[in-house]
């Protein structure tokens, strides 16, 4: 694409329709680092802050990194950190410009100038959105994996760390040692209790380099809990095409959305925040509640969806929700297998939010590719489905949708689609599955236990309950003998 960039000289000119960031932006103080800084972060908590400044408080500019790739600051930064956010709806695309991030940095290429940017007096939060295996945790315990590369790495190189815990701790310990209070640590990653299970994580990491640290960040740095919720696809060429062409100038990575987003914060922040209450946030006592209502309900439908749309031939999620089949299949595995699991505050209304998934699912407007959430699934069973499958076993009531959410997960590993044609599997443990997949052959009977020995993700006690285990090879078995279309139709019409 050529032509003039979106740029801060470039905002008078923009049509009227596209919504600008109206404060001043040369007056904004770096208080927030993120680490992350992909599309999701963009369309959501950058958003709630560009709000937030625009109400008048500017001291939570967004200092963005990136923990691997160049790409989105060779994006941004030759805009100034500014990029349109298009949100499609029945109604249209509406467009804003975003201001809240300042600049962004490639940590590898230089990570004592993250770990000082995170040090800095101003900085009052670093938020992150490293995804689920950005963690280096054990998804099963939740602890940190100790022998992961990454950490092990972190470890004997502690001020060119690569793992967000290593920057963090890092970071930290700079902070004590100026005698500045430390940061608040605030995730917005989809992992169950995000806020104490990141404490956990963070405050062994810094354990192993010294107890005495450990014992500070346990002790003395927040970790609240967030719910976080919008749909945000990756960014395709059309978009960009798009969203430039409707800018009038070059938007070199917008983000694209649903109208719809949500943020559940826990309200613990010793060294303020911005007003995020004020435009949209609901800060509550005890986000739990809601977290496990997203995870199960969304996070799970949508791993469902995908690797059985995938399966099916569905590109999308649109496309998958329009198969009837698949959609009464995710209906009943939310009203009747996650639903009875969830404890929720009274008033909270299960039916409405129900709804309001299943239409955020069909919006056309979004193709939201059913191989992008496929990605990383051994970092997203555990919350999304297992957890549930646990809770249900425990109360003696029947798994069958959730089995087949789990056995379209192992049909999609084996990396050969129901036509034979190869399945680009991504997964942080994709060794491991390649190899326990060679050995089992397709057989369900192999394997499905074969795949059940990744403890990280199915834990001890899963492989081990026939309750479990049966229902999963039952579905397995029947997506090789018949397929995905056949499997969702007959476990359909059981009603
Ligand atoms: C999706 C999520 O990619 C995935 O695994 O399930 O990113 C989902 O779109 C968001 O959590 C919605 O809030």
């Amino acid at each position: 694409m050529s032509g003039p960039r979106l740029s801060p000289a470039a905002l008078s000119a923009l049509p009227a329709a596209v919504a600008k960031p109206t404060y001043d932006r040369a007056a904004v103080k770096t208080g927030i680092v993120h680490l992350g800084i992909g599309a999701f972060h963009r369309a959501h908590m950058a958003v709630y802050t560009d709000h937030a400044l625009a109400a008048g408080d500017l001291r939570w500019g967004i200092l963005g990194a990136s923990l691997r790739s160049p790409d989105t600051r060779d994006a941004l930064n030759p805009q100034d950190g500014l990029y349109a956010v298009a949100v499609k709806g029945p109604k249209g695309t509406e467009l804003r410009v975003v201001g809240a991030i300042k600049s962004v940095l490639v940590a590898p290429e230089d990570p004592e100038a993250l770990i000082r940017a995170m040090a800095h007096p101003d900085v009052r939060i670093v938020s992150l959105t490293v995804t689920e295996k950005g963690y280096c945790h054990d998804p099963a315990t939740g602890r940190l994996k100790e022998d992961h590369p990454d950490v092990v790495h972190d470890l004997a190189n502690p001020f060119a760390p690569r793992s967000a815990p290593g920057y963090l701790v890092a970071a930290l310990e700079r902070r004590f040692a100026a005698g500045l209070p430390p940061f608040t640590v605030l995730t917005c990653d989809n992992l169950p209790s995000n806020g104490r299970t990141v404490r956990n994580v963070v405050a062994r990491f810094a354990a192993l380099r010294d107890p005495a640290l450990g014992r500070r960040v346990e002790t003395e740095v927040a970790f609240p809990c967030t719910m976080v919720d919008r749909i945000v696809p990756a960014t395709t060429d059309a978009d960009r095409a798009a969203v430039t062409q409707a800018l009038g100038v070059v938007d070199a990575w917008p983000v694209v959305t649903e109208p719809f987003t949500q943020w559940v914060i826990e309200d613990r922040f010793p060294q303020g925040r911005p007003d995020w209450a004020a435009v949209g946030a609901q800060m509550a006592a005890d986000v739990e509640p809601y977290e496990a209502m997203k995870l199960r309900l969304l996070n799970g439908s949508h791993s469902t969806l995908a690797y059985l749309g995938y399966l099916s031939g569905h590109e999308t999620v649109a496309d998958a929700m329009a198969d009837d089949g698949i959609a009464t299949l995710v209906a009943r595995l939310m009203d009747e297998e996650v639903t009875p699991t969830l404890h929720m505050p009274p008033g909270t209304d299960l039916d409405a939010y129900k709804r309001s998934l299943i239409e955020r699912f069909r919006n056309p407007e979004l193709r939201h590719r059913t191989w992008q959430i496929a990605m990383d699934g051994t970092q997203k069973l555990p919350q999304r489905l297992l957890g549930t499958a646990r809770d249900r076993l425990a109360a003696g009531a029947s798994i069958d949708r959730l089995a087949l959410g789990v056995a379209a997960w192992m049909r999609y590993v084996t990396g050969i689609d129901e036509n034979g044609a190869p399945i680009d599997v991504r997964d942080p443990l994709l060794d491991r599955i390649k190899a326990l997949c060679g050995e089992a052959g397709p057989s369900p009977e192999r394997l499905a236990p074969a795949l059940m020995t990744i403890e990280q993700v199915f834990g001890r006690d899963l492989p081990s309950d026939q309750r479990f285990t049966a229902p999963v090879i039952a579905a397995l078995r029947s997506l090789f003998e018949k397929g995905a279309a056949a499997t969702v139709r007959d476990l359909v019409s059981k009603g």
